[in-house]
């Protein structure tokens, strides 16, 4: 078979093989600038914008990708080699796959090598929506102070380097400078990260640095910019060499960077964008007045899931999501965990049925053919913890339920953070706070308790003698009987 190389000039050829956008996309205007272009995007808004702009005649919604970190190369010289397309493969629980070329995103640039560009592009009259996928951790907030860090040495950065910034904060606060004094319209801020009220948490964070950068525009952002909240779902794990060999393989296409996901998606989003939007209803996005159940529901269950699965399955010596999961221990480990510590914690979920979305996420986490990494699943757990696990235990905490599991989560953790898993082999750990994991996480040999005076990840979690208490002694458990010993222990408690 013929390979041919993803980009303009060979779509129709490779319409022969797999489906391409069936929409003109040399007439698209850019309507939406994303920042954060990784797999996740790829998977889910730019899916969706996708599937939108083949339903309908719709010209103003085209997407340009932001690529903001310089470790971002390689994603931006693929879109730009491949004229912003990829390939999507939604691996499906049968073992077929299905594979699209996605044309939505039409522009891309690399922040690093021409940050003026993208302040222009932010500021763009035609640009109505700005989202983000910037992580976890990328909304730069201290779980100690509970307030902006402005320690981070990047936002030092950026307030004494206005045209060169290096993070969001800088590169918005340039963009809606310049909105405001042309004179032009404000635009929707829209966060797609796992984050409880992440549209609240961006503006809290934005508002908190312009209030520093540029004291006069804080009233202009509060007037002219809306930050919907909204829930993201769609499991992506990272690309590996075997699905881009098993792409050319199997239709000839010869795509650097494909992206692969399950079938499932979820979109459910605060309908609050000032300057219009996208009819991302009709191509199955929800929108509803009140996200946070939603929200929490997702964060809780299906995040903290993963790392429930993530972290015991890391110790025990596993390497992809699906391994834990069908491991019967692990699997009813975490179905207590999510019926006993999350689910009281949830109240009432009008319209949504709590047990069959428990059901569907172990089928999810079980799917053989997603392959999703555990590594990928524990990168940037300090910045996770504090989003999908810890809220549970506080909201336990003061109606004094059940936090044995999660302070058994916590335990492991730190001992994954020791670097090696049970049979001694070293582990792959990324994180941005690795150094005082490291460092706390030795400590914790001596005394377990040192693990939770990183209090930017705790906060006051130490004081709380319930949870200090089941957490030293699941510690002292793992210790001795290792992971799977505790948890066949617990499951029959
Ligand atoms: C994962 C998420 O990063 C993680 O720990 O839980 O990336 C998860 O796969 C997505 O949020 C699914 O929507």
């Amino acid at each position: 078979m013929k390979n041919y190389k993803l980009n303009s000039e060979n779509l129709s050829a490779i319409s022969e093989r797999i489906s391409i956008p069936k929409y003109d996309r040399s007439k698209l205007k850019t309507g939406i600038v994303h920042v954060g272009i990784g797999g996740f995007h790829r998977a889910h808004e730019a899916f969706y914008t996708d599937q939108l702009l083949h339903n309908q005649n719709i010209t103003d919604w085209g997407i340009c990708g932001v690529a903001l970190l310089d470790f971002d190369t390689k994603i931006y010289n693929t879109l730009k080699e491949q004229d912003g397309l990829y390939t999507l493969i939604i691996k499906e629980l049968d073992g077929t796959h299905k594979k699209q070329v996605i044309g939505s995103i039409v522009e891309y640039l690399f922040a690093p090598e021409d940050p003026i560009k993208v302040i222009e592009k932010m500021a763009s009259p035609e640009v109505k929506i700005i989202t983000l996928t910037i992580t976890e951790g990328g909304y730069n907030y201290n779980e100690a102070t509970k307030d902006f860090d402005f320690n981070n040495s990047l936002i030092k950065h950026d307030l004494k380097n206005i045209f060169t910034p290096k993070t969001i904060f800088g590169y918005l606060t340039q963009a809606l400078k310049l909105r405001k004094e042309r004179g032009l319209k404000g635009c929707t801020i829209q966060s797609c990260d796992n984050i409880q009220g992440n549209g609240h948490m961006t503006k809290r964070m934005l508002l908190s640095y312009v209030k520093i950068a540029e004291p006069n525009l804080v009233k202009w952002i509060e007037t002219n910019v809306s930050f919907p909240n909204a829930m993201v779902d769609r499991i992506t794990p990272a690309t590996s060499e075997s699905d881009i060999l098993m792409l050319k393989e199997t239709s000839g296409v010869d795509d650097a960077w494909p992206v692969v996901c399950e079938p499932f998606r979820q979109w459910v989003i605060e309908d609050d964008f000032i300057e219009g939007r996208p009819a991302w209803e009709t191509v199955g996005a929800q929108f509803v007045a009140n996200v946070e159940p939603y929200e929490k529901m997702k964060l809780s269950l299906l995040n903290a899931g993963h790392s429930v699965l993530g972290i015991l399955g890391a110790l025990i010596g596993y390497s992809t999501i699906d391994e834990a999961v069908h491991n019967e221990n692990i699997k009813t480990f975490l179905n207590n965990y999510m019926n006993i510590e999350v689910t009281p914690v949830l109240g009432d979920l009008e319209g949504i049925n709590l047990s069959e979305y428990k059901t569907s996420l172990l089928e999810r986490f079980g799917n053989m053919n997603i392959k999703d990494q555990i590594d990928r699943i524990c990168s940037e757990s300090s910045a996770k913890f504090p989003i999908f696990i810890l809220p549970t235990v506080n909201s336990q905490l003061k109606k004094n339920g059940s936090i044995k599991m999660a302070a058994f989560m916590v335990a492991a953790w730190a001992i994954y953070s020791l670097g090696k898993d049970e049979n001694g082999k070293v582990l792959n750990i990324k994180d941005a706070l690795k150094l005082i994991l490291d460092i706390k996480a030795n400590a914790a040999k001596e005394n377990p308790k040192a693990f939770l005076e990183i209090d930017s990840i705790f906060g006051n979690l130490i004081d709380a003698t319930p949870f200090v208490d089941a957490y030293t002694s699941a510690y002292k458990n793992i210790t001795t009987n290792g992971v799977e010993k505790c948890v066949i222990e617990m499951n029959n408690n």
